[in-house]
């Protein structure tokens, strides 16, 4: 099983940390329905070299917008080889034609239940061509095979899902298309995904779901029992979630350290043209500020591009993150992912560029934006990372914290990611990543008396009462 690479990751000058924080989490899925005497083995071409000199029975590789065309290399070695090569994932899913000229099967949607069917084709010498996944439910999955992940390569080994999808229906988002044929958002039980954490060892860990406070009951029963176990944790959330009551409050009492939130933009026009409804409304700031209080860190992404942006986008995000004292910001340049409602819109509107997957990266502008030129939108893109993580800003940012440790916290949290980078990359090399995960839960952690974390009754009267419609975002 092989998680192919985009080449900035095997890159042999520079290799960025994102690229070694977390382990194939999806295949290792898929490799929980093997027989226990099936020899497999699980490679991530992010952290190690692949060999392709062997001839197993059958290659499985998990697609990727970025990584396609190197997937599609790796299948077409091996199938002049004469060998059976299986892929799917989200851009297989999204571009099922393309796919299936370099696969002997291809699959459509999450696994849980394509693959085991086609094990069992596979085994009596009849494997379909295509399965389209229907039935999306993760209740009776067998735990991933995480003995399989080689865990001293990667700085967060412990991430999890238990979750699949959103409720939301963003127009630029992958996930109505990948989802599409079943239920959109779903979750494991309660206590399927309280014993799945019970098996990772160690303090911390990382919830990869598109928006962990999606179903407000189901996370509210996460939190609670997760309380006393001493977790230190991080996740994404939607900026409504975080303004509902109560359910922050949990969530930091049970350990969470620091939530990815999808800003997106401050325009309330882009908002609504991008169908980013659950943003509408919103008091941004009361977000930020509330998971301040409550010792969370935040990690505010940012879109740049959507028509309403003009040049004067990129300094004015920069300035009211930082502002607002947010730790951690990722930008993207806004990307029609293709069977996306964007790459349909942008695509009768004449104004996709090309169709080089490489690029689709989020940073290289893809289409004609309605405002700037696509040079002038790249680098505006990079001029933000290098405005936001100067020195300068980051002194500033923490400065809107109200205690010290959580000031110093700031500080170590931000310059830790982006301002020792070569650090990274040698520690990458030397294969030592994992050392670092004590450094990690040590920034996290935060000394800071704050008020939630008490769980004071004062806490339950949180402020702005949202409601609490759904679901979606994550990491980058
Ligand atoms: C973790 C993560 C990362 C991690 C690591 C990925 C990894 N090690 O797997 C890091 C930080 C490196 C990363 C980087 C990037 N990411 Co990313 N990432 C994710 C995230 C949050 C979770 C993925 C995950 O583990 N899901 C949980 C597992 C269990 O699900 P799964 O992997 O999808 O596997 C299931 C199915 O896909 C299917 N399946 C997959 N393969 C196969 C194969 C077969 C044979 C079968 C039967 C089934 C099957 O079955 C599995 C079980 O259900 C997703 C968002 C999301 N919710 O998917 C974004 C996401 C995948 N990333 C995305 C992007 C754009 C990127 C970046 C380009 C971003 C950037 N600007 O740098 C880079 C480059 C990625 C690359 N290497 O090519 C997009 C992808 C869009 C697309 N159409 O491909 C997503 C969807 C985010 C988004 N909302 O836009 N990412
Ligand atoms: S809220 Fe996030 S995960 Fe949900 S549809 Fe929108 S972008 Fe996607």
């Amino acid at each position: 099983m092989i998680l192919p690479a985009l080449t900035e990751a095997t890159s042999p000058l520079f290799r960025p940390i994102k690229y070694s924080l977390f382990p194939p989490l999806g295949l290792a899925t898929l490799a929980a329905y093997l027989d226990p005497d099936d020899e497999v083995t699980l490679t991530d071409e992010h952290v190690e070299k692949l060999d392709l000199s062997d001839t197993p029975d059958l290659v499985v590789l998990e697609v990727y917008i970025t990584s396609a065309n190197r997937a599609y290399k790796i299948a077409d070695q091996y199938r002049a080889k004469g060998v059976f090569v299986a892929m799917g994932g989200l851009h297989v899913t999204s571009l099922p034609d393309e796919a299936a000229r370099h696969a002997d099967a291809i699959f459509l949607g999450p696994g849980e239940d394509t693959w085991p069917q086609f094990l069992r084709d596979f085994r009596e010498r009849r494997p379909a061509s295509r399965y389209q996944s229907t039935t999306h439910t993760l209740l009776g999955s067998p735990p991933a095979r995480r003995d399989l992940i080689k865990r001293h390569l990667y700085l967060v080994p412990n991430s999890i899902v238990v979750s699949r999808g959103c409720p939301h229906v963003c127009d630029f988002c992958y996930k109505e298309a990948f989802f599409k044929g079943g239920k959109s958002y779903y979750t494991l039980t309660v206590d399927a995904a309280l014993a799945e954490i019970e098996r990772l060892p160690g303090r911390h860990l990382y919830f990869l779901d598109d928006h962990l406070f999606a179903n407000a009951r189901f996370a509210s029963a996460l939190f609670e029992g997760m309380r006393g176990m001493g977790r230190l944790w991080q996740a994404g959330a939607t900026i409504d979630s975080v303004l509902a009551p109560e359910l922050l409050e949990k969530a930091a009492a049970a350990g969470l350290r620091s939530l990815f939130v999808g800003f997106e933009t401050t325009n309330i026009e882009s908002l609504r043209a991008q169908r980013k409804l659950q943003n509408l409304g919103q008091d941004y700031g009361a977000a930020v500020r509330r998971l301040h209080d409550n010792g969370v860190m935040v990690n505010g992404s940012f879109v740049f591009g959507m028509d309403e942006d003009d040049e004067t986008v990129f300094d004015r995000t920069v300035e009211w993150a930082v502002g607002q004292g947010i730790e951690t910001a990722t930008f993207h340049i806004l990307t029609p992912y293709p069977d996306t409602a964007l790459h349909a819109r942008m695509k009768a509107e004449g104004r996709i560029l090309h169709d080089n997957w490489d690029l689709y990266d989020t940073r290289h502008c893809v289409y004609r934006p309605a405002r700037l030129d696509p040079d002038r939108l790249e680098k505006g893109y990079w001029d933000a990372y290098q405005n936001f993580y100067r020195w300068s800003n980051i002194f500033l940012g923490a400065r809107a914290q109200a205690a010290w440790s959580s000031r110093l916290r700031h500080v170590a949290y931000a310059g830790g990611w982006k301002k020792f980078e070569p650090l990274w990359d040698a520690i990458i090399r030397v294969k030592q990543t994992a050392r670092m995960l004590p450094l990690l839960e040590t920034i996290l952690e935060d000394k800071a008396p704050h008020r939630a974390r008490r769980m004071e009754p004062e806490a339950h009267r949180s402020p702005a009462p949202a409601p609490v419609t759904g679901p979606a975002e994550l990491v980058d």
